[in-house]
């Protein structure tokens, strides 16, 4: 067994968006892609020879090959130590709970997140370091500007060790340890929550639909739900997670995950639905019919939080994304705690976590997290509704709506145009900056607009910037409309619009959403000239 240099050349584009390099799978299948991109990291990572890396994935196509190639790699790099999840398969907070619990030097998560599997879908790599969170960006900069002078790669020409047994094997130097995927992230959640009174929940009959749409959330919730906390067998659906997620798009959202929408809306509904997502860091919660919006479930967390044993004595602040709704906001306010906003990915909390600013974390594209790992966590945003329902009562829908009653209703939605032309989207987006110092003052559709600018933001913790973080048009009663374009996407550019519109009137929170943002939904149209550029009269999704 030895070491080889392999020569190569550098692939253009290896540069990581909102969350790790994804492309389709016939991209990461061309020889020696996966491996520069793995070299390039491995270079920007100083002082890791001997240390301890995980390893894992969400299950999809190619899982199996990258885990392989990255083995022979590790071992090359000269780790002391692999922690591989058994089939190549961990979870994305699974892989955050295993190093902050391993002491790991960092982790590589192979997963695509949301986006679609198969030999046609998607494939993505994304490094978390050692406090068990997303990259930032100071890292991630540097590996691309590595992936751009890279000659040669080195690996190790022996096999890769069987992954598929518990166990330890060797290769060169470096220990393969084999872990159970579950173990620890399960025993994380026994700590944090209140396991007896969810149990309680399940005897007196509560009903769950856990639809784990093919991904790599089943095998989690399995566990967890029917074999700890006593759910009946079944209550997990599309458990089993597939290499192309049985042709269902892994994003829990009422579009995508139309299955339980009709489920919850049947006349024999359960009493509680939920979904996760393909590496189950995002969670969709969904009463009898009544889906839950993302910026809500955190705003409702953050205001029952103390039912948790893990935040009994109270949150030090809450953190959301920029484009996220403000209703955290109204419930740190509450609390006399501080709200954080930050540009959108899971890597701007950091800090604030580490620094312990921030307890809860959440975003408007179906994640929410806290302190507890350093990713959002689909799972535990589940078990976290549970255990309030199961110490407070009610139902999903009561206490959606005692929480608007108290703090009103953020009217909120989400509009993608996805897979436009590239030039297209930015040349929109140049043509809202160009007009964002003219527009305070101004009326579009009834709302004069207070502020509009181009979202940057200075981290509270060690200062670094972000800036051109998404166009937001703020207006005087703090209704919102923000741009943005998507940093996960593999085809051509996803423009996101996000309305926002507050109503404390309890009388008038019963509006269809995209009823009640109608005239904002107008004014975002017209301000951007959305048609003109894109040539799309409608949205590809509404969320
Ligand atoms: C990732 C990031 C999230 C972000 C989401 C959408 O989630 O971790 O922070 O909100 O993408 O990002 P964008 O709007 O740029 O497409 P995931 O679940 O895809 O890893």
């Amino acid at each position: 067994m030895t070491i080889v240099t392999i020569p190569t050349q550098p692939f253009a584009g290896q540069q990581p968006g909102t969350s790790g390099l994804r492309k389709k799978v016939v991209v990461f299948q061309q020889p020696h892609y996966l491996e520069n991109f793995v070299q390039a990291l491995f270079d920007s990572l100083e002082g890791a020879a001997g240390q301890t890396l995980v390893l894992g994935g969400d299950g999809r196509f190619h899982n199996r090959a990258a885990v392989q190639t990255i083995l022979r790699m590790a071992a090359a790099k000269g780790f002391g130590r692999v922690l591989v999840g058994r089939g190549g398969i961990l979870s994305t907070p699974a892989v955050s709970c295993v190093i902050r619990k391993h002491r790991a030097y960092g982790g590589i998560v192979l997963s695509a997140s949301h986006n679609p599997g198969g030999p046609e879908g998607d494939f993505g790599i994304k490094y978390n370091v050692g406090n068990g969170g997303p990259a930032p960006e100071k890292v991630t900069e540097a590996v691309h500007a590595r992936t751009k002078e890279l000659r040669s790669y080195r690996i190790s020409d022996a096999a890769a060790p069987d992954f598929d047994r518990p166990g330890t094997a060797t290769i060169e130097q470096t220990a393969v340890e084999v872990i159970d995927p579950v173990a620890d992230y399960a025993a994380l959640m026994r700590e944090v929550f209140d396991f007896d009174a969810i149990r309680g929940l399940f005897a007196r009959g509560f009903r769950v639909r856990c639809d784990a749409m093919s991904a790599v959330g089943g095998p989690y919730a399995k566990a967890i739900l029917e074999g700890e906390l006593g759910a009946p067998a079944g209550t997990v659906v599309n458990a089993e997670p597939l290499p192309d997620f049985g042709d269902l798009h892994p994003d829990p959202n009422p579009v995508n995950a139309e299955d339980l929408i009709a489920h919850m809306a049947a006349a024999d509904a359960p009493d509680f639905g939920c979904a996760t997502d393909g590496d189950a860091d995002r969670n969709m919660i969904v009463g009898r019919n009544f889906p839950v919006a993302p910026s809500d479930s955190l705003a409702l967390l953050a205001a029952h939080a103390t039912v948790v044993p893990r935040y009994a004595k109270g949150l030090a602040g809450i953190a959301r994304s920029m484009p996220t709704s403000t209703a955290a906001d109204r419930v740190a306010q509450a609390l006399g705690i501080p709200c954080f906003e930050t540009p959108t990915g899971w890597k701007f909390f950091g800090n604030l976590l580490d620094a312990g600013r921030a307890t809860l974390c959440g975003e408007e594209s179906y994640g929410t997290g806290s302190d507890h790992v350093r990713e959002k966590d689909g799972l535990w945003a589940i078990l976290f509704w549970l255990n309030i329902l199961a110490v407070r009562g009610g139902s999903v829908e009561s206490l959606v709506r005692a929480h608007w009653a108290q703090y009103g209703r953020n009217y909120y939605s989400r509009h993608d145009y996805e897979a436009v032309d590239s030039a297209a989207a930015n040349a929109l987006m140049a043509e809202l900056r160009a007009q964002l110092p003219g527009l305070a003052g101004q009326r579009l559709n009834e709302r004069r607009v207070a502020l509009a600018d181009d979202f940057a933001y200075t981290d509270p913790v060690d200062g670094s910037t972000a800036s051109r973080q998404g166009v937001r048009v703020i207006f005087e009663d703090g209704s919102r409309i923000v741009y943005r374009l998507s940093g996960t996407g593999t085809e051509g550019a996803t423009l996101r619009v996000y309305l926002e519109m507050y109503e404390a009137d309890p009388a008038r929170q019963d509006v269809p959403t995209q009823t009640a943002l109608a005239p904002l939904i107008t004014a975002a149209g017209a301000l951007a000239r959305i048609e003109q550029h894109t040539g799309r009269a409608t949205p590809s999704v509404v969320t």
